[in-house]
């Protein structure tokens, strides 16, 4: 166990360090403590599903790589990991739940289906920790999107197919806002896309606008669901073009009032997905993030604290935009321990966020504005040795989680004890 006082005592040396550049770090920890993490469910078992006891991700443009022992296989597994995951996260979470990881008892729904009554046992878990949840259709692993296109297909019978189960997951993540009393954000992302030169984007275009147009039909109010749309540069399988592009989707979000989805694995490898921030929050409400790591291509691979995810943070904290920003994570790497990634690509998100709140705002900005640009850039990179992690360490010491690498012994013992009992359960069967 750590000593208590010893954390202090370095804390009370961070405050003075920060205090005189200007920055209140108790301030900064109260503000760090407001933003919410949503934990993407996919994680846990590799975006496979609760649809039939064999589930695994299918197509979709999207890969997972690895067979690191232990991944979820049930929803009790799941919800067990997730646990695990927040009693070593201090701050807030929510849940991302995808559709096909519905609570369907055995039963076999397909996804033009589905019910609230499938996710009320989410719903009531959710309620029991006090977290919100957010939602997804699946509009991938599916034999009614094998040929790579869902809400953009010219086959009348299958886009209607997903129209049908889009419309109910809306209707799901509208109630499931209510019963939590924090809004759902329903996030639609589609792999529609051609993998060779197509000379017919317009037509699915035309088809993609007129599918979410009769999606968005139907009203719900925005302090139960947020409709989010996240667009994509290409996948695996439609390298070519993809439908849902970021430009298809900001100018339909503009235009009918819905906000989009950045996922920084999404772009071209040199975009900053942080310069966007400030760029669309002109235009739209709010914004999504599902923040990844791709390695030279869109891999999601577990989100560190990189120059990537610190210019996002900074450019929200400096927009003043963490209320219209929502926070969440993307990435699914099955070659380590499933727990393991999802902390250590939370805490470096909250990491990226404590080091911008850290940051001597008026005196920056006093220096660009002096075009003092010699000591804007000398600020910047002294503030990168600043001890910050000393101010992280104090945060996980008040809100009672492992602080530093502690929680790192503590996903080994929950590896042995309950994640290693999971691998003689499947060598069972
Ligand atoms: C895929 C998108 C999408 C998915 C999840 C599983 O490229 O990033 O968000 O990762 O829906
Ligand atoms: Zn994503």
């Amino acid at each position: 166990m750590r000593n208590r006082k010893r954390i202090e005592e370095i804390y009370q040396y961070a405050k003075e360090e920060y205090m005189a550049l200007g920055v209140d770090t108790d301030e900064a920890l109260k503000r760090l403590n407001t933003i919410e993490i949503s934990l993407h469910c996919w994680q846990a078992d590799d975006v496979a599903g609760f649809e039939s006891p064999d589930a695994e991700l299918q197509g979709g443009g999207i890969q997972v790589t690895g067979n690191y022992p232990g991944r979820a296989r049930t929803i009790g597994q799941l919800r067990e990991d997730i646990e695990k995951v927040m009693s070593l996260l201090p701050g807030k979470q929510r849940l991302n739940l995808h559709a096909s990881y519905g609570d369907f008892g055995g039963e076999k729904v397909d996804r033009h289906e589905i019910e609230v009554k499938h996710f009320q046992s989410w719903i009531d878990w959710a309620k029991k920790f006090g977290i919100g949840i957010d939602f997804n259709p699946t509009c991938f692993s599916h034999p009614s999107a094998d040929d790579g296109f869902t809400l953009s297909s010219k086959n009348e019978v299958r886009r209607k197919f997903w129209i049908e189960h889009v419309k109910r997951t809306r209707k799901i993540a509208a109630e499931m806002g209510k019963q939590l009393g924090s809004p759902c954000i329903n996030n639609i992302w589609i792999p529609d896309g051609s993998k060779d030169l197509p000379v017919d984007r317009y037509s699915h275009r035309v088809l993609l606008k007129n599918s979410l147009d009769e999606i968005f039909s139907e009203d719900y109010p925005k302090e139960y669901l947020i409709d989010s749309l996240e667009g994509k540069l290409f996948g695996l399988g439609s390298e070519a073009m993809t439908v849902g592009s970021h430009e298809f989707y900001f100018g339909y979000a503009v235009k009918n009032d819905k906000i989009v989805c950045i996922d920084t694995g999404h772009y071209h490898p040199t975009e900053q997905p942080g310069d966007k921030i400030s760029a669309m929050l002109q235009f739209l409400d709010g914004l999504m993030l599902h923040i990844s790591r791709g390695v030279r291509w869109d891999s999601d691979h577990v989100t560190i604290f990189n120059d990537d995810v610190q210019l996002l943070a900074q450019e929200i904290v400096r927009a003043d935009a963490l209320d219209r920003v929502h926070i969440g994570l993307d990435y699914f790497d099955a070659s380590i321990n499933r727990i393991g990634a999802y902390v250590v690509g939370a805490r470096a998100v909250q990491a990226a966020f404590l080091f911008a709140l850290l940051e001597p705002a008026h005196k920056l900005r006093e220096f660009e504005e002096a075009g003092k640009n010699f000591e804007r850039l000398a600020f910047l990179e002294l503030l990168k040795t600043k001890p910050f992690g000393a101010v992280y360490d104090y945060y996980c010491l008040t809100r009672d989680v492992p602080v530093s690498e502690d929680y790192v012994k503590e996903i080994e013992r929950y590896e042995r004890e309950v994640l290693g009992g999971r691998l003689s359960l499947r060598s069972a069967v």
